[in-house]
């Protein structure tokens, strides 16, 4: 029997790919156990509070100007949308809201205005959690002053593979929002996307850059790509959840303390698949029958499928 396990997990990650899946499964569910409550999962309620008209060219996404996706603009949502929203996710049962917007980056006013649904998230009851693009560190600061609790900026993939999928921004750019999010005090988010053509070394390399943050993000994102007509990206091949439920067990071994999000490709994954994935150490899901621009699951087959997995949420 091959139990070759590498000494450092960062030099190490391509190895651990590699390992026979049971192998691989033993240790990352092991590293999840001392960890977590394996049987408890994180439920986050996204809403897209400004859709479309975004000047980046990421390659996967359906609100870039840059590609014509069918996608209707939309101004930036007021207080009140956002609040009922919130109520509704927290009454469903999630305990983070996520606003996301398509914005390269936000300006001051648009912050001040966030500011104001971030609190009234806070007085729903739930954890806040922002996705606006880059920011400035007074930027960042404002959010976290205004009582926002995560920052999701994503890496996407791997420094190499990088410039295939976005070139309006650089990889540095990313690293530097996400170093002006941690010095502001936020809790990080950050992760990235599987399944746009990068190479399994793409993937380890993705895992590696997270995991050399220092401090390392608390909360993960793995998202398998959703292919949206109109973009570079659509027709993908959807990848191998065989694949996906590795790349989820690395990231358990690699941030041992993170919330890995199984986060958006759920719709396409059968339930086994998903579990699987609870199994390799993910512990977190968006939680509502929407993601940015597509759909997500039910939320009640989602309720019963945590209910036949014995997952507790909240
Ligand atoms: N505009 C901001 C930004 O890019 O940081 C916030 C919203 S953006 C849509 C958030 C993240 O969603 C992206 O970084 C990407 O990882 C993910 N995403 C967007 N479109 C996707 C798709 N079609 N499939 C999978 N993930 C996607
Ligand atoms: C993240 O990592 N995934 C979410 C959230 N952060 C903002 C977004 C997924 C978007 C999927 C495609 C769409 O709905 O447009
Ligand atoms: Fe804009 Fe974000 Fe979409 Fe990139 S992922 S095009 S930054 S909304």
């Amino acid at each position: 029997m091959d139990h070759t396990v590498p000494e450092t997990p960062l030099a190490g990650a391509l190895d651990l790919f590699e390992l026979p899946l049971n192998d691989l499964l033993f240790r990352a569910h092991s590293v999840h156990r001392q960890n977590f409550d394996a049987n408890r999962i994180q439920a986050s309620t996204l809403l897209n509070i400004k859709t479309g008209g975004c000047s980046e060219d990421c390659s996967y996404c359906a609100q870039s100007v840059f590609y014509n996706t069918g996608l209707a603009n939309e101004a930036l949502m007021s207080v009140d949308e956002v609040r009922a929203a919130a109520r509704a996710a927290k009454d469903a049962g999630a305990d983070r809201f996520c606003m996301g917007a398509a914005w390269r980056s936000p300006s001051d006013r648009q912050i001040g205005r966030i500011g104001e649904m971030i609190a009234a998230v806070k007085a729903e009851g739930l954890e806040s959690c922002c996705t606006l693009g880059m920011l400035t560190d007074s930027q960042a600061q404002k959010l976290k002053d205004a009582g926002c609790d995560y920052y999701n900026h994503n890496l996407d993939t791997s420094p190499e593979f990088y410039s295939e999928v976005i070139s309006t921004r650089t990889y540095q750019d990313r690293l530097d929002t996400l170093a002006r999010v941690r010095d502001a005090g936020m809790k990080v988010c950050s992760g990235g996307i599987l399944g746009m053509g990068e190479s399994r070394a793409d993937r380890a390399g993705l895992l590696i850059t997270l995991a050399a943050l220092d401090p390392q993000p608390e909360s993960v994102p793995i998202n398998m790509l959703v292919p949206i007509d109109g973009t570079p990206l659509e027709g993908t091949p959807l990848m191998d959840p065989i694949e996906l439920v590795r790349t989820i067990a690395v990231a358990r071994i690699l941030m041992p303390a993170a919330y890995v999000r199984l986060s958006a490709g759920r719709e396409s994954l059968d339930e086994a698949a998903q579990a699987l994935c609870f199994f390799a150490g993910a512990n977190s899901v968006f939680f509502g029958e929407r993601l940015l621009t597509t759909p997500n699951r039910d939320m009640d087959a989602d309720t019963l499928m945590f209910e036949r997995l014995g997952l507790k949420t909240g």
